[in-house]
């Protein structure tokens, strides 16, 4: 008998010490997760600032970025740092700018000595993982998994849709259902028309469907890992071509579409001239209103899919220990004086969406109209993941901002042909590598459409010896190389 209670004795001293040591298990891996929170990084290429429900646009449906947006912080004067795909991207990833990264076009390696976001959170013991577009010269010790676009040498997605539709013949981004294709201009153009149609995939097949699920497998598989991780999820949608599956190829009523106030159907050249091709200046309405009402499908498609993906990361219990960022590498003009997509500084091309949640750290519905440019993207997500700011990192982390504590003057920096920096309602853009440019000086709070340029004038001189300080500062700068 004494035997037998001894054993039972035994039995529940072995199970409460299991039961704490679980608990501590427990107890250490919620520390951990609240040590280093996950990073789920959203990107959409060429999405438009003003193009989500909750910046107030009166057309397009977002309702989940729109939610993202009201769960934490929404920065309304964001801007690219340079205003198209790989430098800004590079930007993103490095905290530092294009005449310092090295990654100063499309394809530009970066140069020797830079460290990018992903490496470095692997170095601190993340788990990296991508799907889709990066547009950047990575290497092996960037990703753990990475599922990338076809345009992005991704070989996956082509299988799959092939397996899926034997008879589909082309490609998801540019192949459209018969009959239903618009091409603009109608004359043969450097870089090929514009293509504005419906898919014949349908939508649980297209590309950016299977890139969400990816994401969502990658959730899956780090759910209960007990270790931090970065999932980067970047879509090629809304960027051209403007061939969506339904039902977003049709949601959107071309008739029911606004065109921009600077459009000019009599126009011969886009407002303002400089470097253009066929592909880049528009004055057909018609098919500006089909092209607005397929991006606007586009838009609507992310915001579905990357849904998806937050709908994902709640259910497996990872919202409340994962911070989620959503921008884009730029937007598109639309027409906006007669020009269509990028590489500009006017607001439609240069502007970002950014929405930050960060559970616990920053407060839900803030909206933060300062400005800033995606240099801050990379030390905002090290600071809020606990993580130190290596040394060399140039713009400020937006943390305090996001928190009614803005640590010095807000303003931003892009580049590309030109530069620009942006303070207060003030603008300034000035020739860089294209020299052929005017010097244009806006004051947005009165010119939103940037019609009234003011450089030069006495009454605005005070302004524009700022800005022009700041500028050559900024370009003076010279950050020591990366250490951390
Ligand atoms: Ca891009």
């Amino acid at each position: 008998m004494r035997c037998l209670v001894a054993m039972c004795r035994r039995i529940v001293v072995v199970l409460v010490l299991s039961i704490v040591v679980a608990l501590s298990a427990a107890a250490v891996r919620a520390a951990e997760r609240a040590a280093h929170p996950n990073i789920l990084f959203l990107i959409a290429d060429e999405f438009r600032a003003d193009c989500l429900g909750v910046a107030g646009h009166p057309i397009v449906k977002t309702p989940h970025l729109d939610a993202l947006a009201r769960s934490g912080a929404r920065f309304t004067n964001a801007y690219a740092a340079s205003p198209v795909c790989s430098p800004d991207r590079a930007v993103l990833f490095t905290g530092r700018y294009p005449h310092i990264n090295g990654v100063t076009r499309n394809n530009d390696p970066f140069n020797k000595g830079e460290m990018a976001l992903p490496p470095l959170l692997r170095h601190y013991g993340y788990v990296t993982g991508m799907a889709g577009k990066l547009h950047l010269q990575d290497d092996q010790s960037w990703w753990d998994a990475a599922w990338k676009s076809v345009g992005g040498g991704g070989k996956e997605y082509q299988t799959f849709l092939n397996e899926k539709m034997p008879d589909f013949r082309g490609r998801s981004n540019t192949t459209a259902a018969a009959g239903t294709l618009i091409q603009y201009p109608a004359q043969p153009v450097a870089r090929g028309p514009i293509r504005v149609g419906t898919s014949p995939i349908p939508d649980q097949w297209y590309e950016e469907a299977w890139l969400a699920d990816r994401a969502i497998e990658f959730l899956q598989r780090q759910a209960g890992s007990g270790k931090p991780w970065l999932m980067f999820l970047s879509t090629l949608k809304p960027h051209s071509e403007f061939v969506i599956p339904e039902p977003y190829a049709t949601i959107y009523k071309p008739a029911d579409m606004p065109l921009p106030p600077t459009f000019d159907p009599h126009a011969t050249e886009p407002l303002g001239g400089g470097r253009v091709d066929g592909r880049l200046f528009i004055n057909d309405p018609g098919v500006l209103r089909q092209v607005i009402a397929h991006y606007l499908g586009a838009i609507t498609m992310v915001d579905h899919h990357m849904g998806r993906v937050l709908e994902a990361l709640q259910k497996l219990g990872m919202a409340d220990s994962t911070i989620v960022v959503f921008t884009a590498d730029h937007g598109n003009m639309l027409g906006e004086r007669d020009r269509m997509f990028k590489g500009v500084m006017y607001e439609g091309s240069a502007r970002v969406p950014l929405l930050l949640r960060a559970p616990g750290q920053i407060e839900a519905g803030t909206v933060v109209d300062a400005v800033c440019d995606a240099g801050s993207v990379m030390p905002t997500l090290l600071e809020l993941a606990h993580l130190p700011i290596p040394q060399g990192i140039q713009a400020p982390s937006l943390v305090q901002t996001a928190r009614g504590r803005p640590a010095a003057t807000p303003t931003a920096f892009s580049e590309l042909r030109e530069r620009m920096v942006r303070r207060g309602p003030w603008k300034l853009i000035l020739p860089y590598l294209d020299k052929s440019g005017k010097p244009e000086l806006y004051n947005l709070a009165d010119d939103p459409q940037e019609l009234q340029n003011l450089y030069g004038r006495p009454e605005v001189a005070a302004a524009q010896r700022e800005l022009e300080a700041a500028l050559e500062k900024w370009a003076a700068q010279k950050p020591p190389a990366v250490t951390w």
